[in-house]
């Protein structure tokens, strides 16, 4: 019979915070392919596969926990939302409060936005404000106008977020079999770190509902693994970066909001978060798009990054089950694929309106 994914809330009902009175808003999220990275398995000797979040309705892994964040939106009864965004987070939030019916502010760090995010906003109706400072000062001023004034605030900080973010975690272990053994994930805000080691969790362990508790789904929970783009890494650095750099603009990110739990969800599972470079970030991106056929952009390569930079250190172990997530669609970012390694740019190649000269130009000779 012929089903159709109904978004994750409904998928995972009995494993959120809602009801059958919830007034559930959604765009159909979740139920992303689980990609099998063959060039990556090859490198490493583990079975490697990616988490292809840019699969999602707004192309992005944060219409998971928008989807949540919006239907407690119009649960408390607000009339408007605002989220701080490096620009995932303002694309999704403008796209779910159109669906809502609710007003939407985003807040984002003028020049340092893709122009495909920074449309999406425009185009689902969003007031956006380009502030003159990073994505750490934005996120200052959109907790401080959910406090103060009558706005509801859709960033991680909102544990909705992290609630509908954690259903990740459950569709890659529903897809395997059981958890992987080791997880690899961007880091930025380090919400989808702490949603994913919660989701880990909760699937690993007898889950009380309101109905009964659920049996446990997995036998075990994975070792996490976070990277950061080295310019923005302040896990790695131990204290927050006041002037975090990086082409990765999505996780150009000084002072993460979800710092503690991120940290818990390293130390919890025995794994590390390391920073990779703006280099690195660029190669896994090619590497991606040219040897496994998945476009991201440049700030969800850094997982990728991560994982090659390790194998190189010879510390990724083989005949493993490794999962990475990659958060976003090339298509957000599309500018970097028309870069080649030594930073000139790829020009088409021009031809006339002819046959032969096609054939010629991509070296084929007449049957
Ligand atoms: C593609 O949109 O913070 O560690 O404001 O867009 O959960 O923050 C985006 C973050 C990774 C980092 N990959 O995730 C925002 C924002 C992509 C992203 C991250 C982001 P978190």
């Amino acid at each position: 019979m012929a089903h159709q994914w109904r978004g994750v809330i409904r998928e995972y009902a009995e494993r959120l915070p809602v009801t059958e009175a919830t007034k559930v808003i959604t765009l159909g999220e979740g139920g992303t392919p689980l990609v099998h990275a063959q060039k990556l398995s090859e490198l490493t000797g583990s079975e490697v596969y990616l988490k292809v979040e840019g699969m999602n309705p707004t192309g992005s892994f944060k219409d998971r926990g928008m989807t949540m964040a919006m239907t407690a939106a119009v649960e408390a009864g607000a009339k408007a939302v605002v989220c701080a965004s490096t620009g995932n987070t303002s694309a999704s939030a403008a796209a779910y409060a159109t669906a809502a019916g609710l007003k939407c502010a985003v807040l984002v760090p003028e020049g340092k936005i893709s122009m495909g995010k920074l449309s999406q906003a425009i185009a689902h109706g969003a007031t956006l404000l380009q502030v003159d400072g990073n994505f750490d000062n934005c996120l200052d001023i959109a907790r401080k106008l959910g406090e103060a004034y009558p706005v509801f605030l859709v960033n991680s900080v909102n544990p909705a977020r992290i609630q509908g973010q954690k259903t990740g975690a459950f569709e890659v272990v529903d897809s395997l079999g059981d958890a992987p053994d080791i997880h690899v994930l961007p880091v930025g805000n380090a919400g989808n770190i702490t949603a994913y080691w919660k989701g880990y969790k909760e699937y690993s362990a007898p889950f009380e509902t309101a109905n009964g508790t659920l049996p446990a789904v997995s036998t075990k929970t994975p070792v996490m693994w976070g990277f950061q783009a080295a310019g923005a890494a302040p896990f790695v650095a131990g204290h927050p970066i006041t002037e975090p750099d990086t082409i990765a603009t999505a996780i150009r990110i000084g002072n993460p909001a979800s710092w503690e739990t991120a940290v818990a969800a390293r130390d919890e599972s025995g794994g590390l978060i390391e920073a990779v470079t703006d280099d690195e970030i660029l190669a896994a991106h090619r590497w991606l798009s040219a040897k496994e056929g998945v476009f991201v952009e440049p700030g969800s390569a850094a997982g990728v990054a991560g994982l090659i930079k390790k194998h190189a250190a010879g510390e990724v172990p083989s005949g493993k089950t490794i999962v990475i997530t990659v958060t976003g669609h090339g298509l957000k970012d599309p500018q970097w694929a028309l870069r080649t390694e030594d930073g000139s740019d790829v020009q088409p190649v021009k031809v006339p309106n002819d046959v032969v000269t096609v054939a010629a130009e991509l070296g084929l000779e007449e049957n």
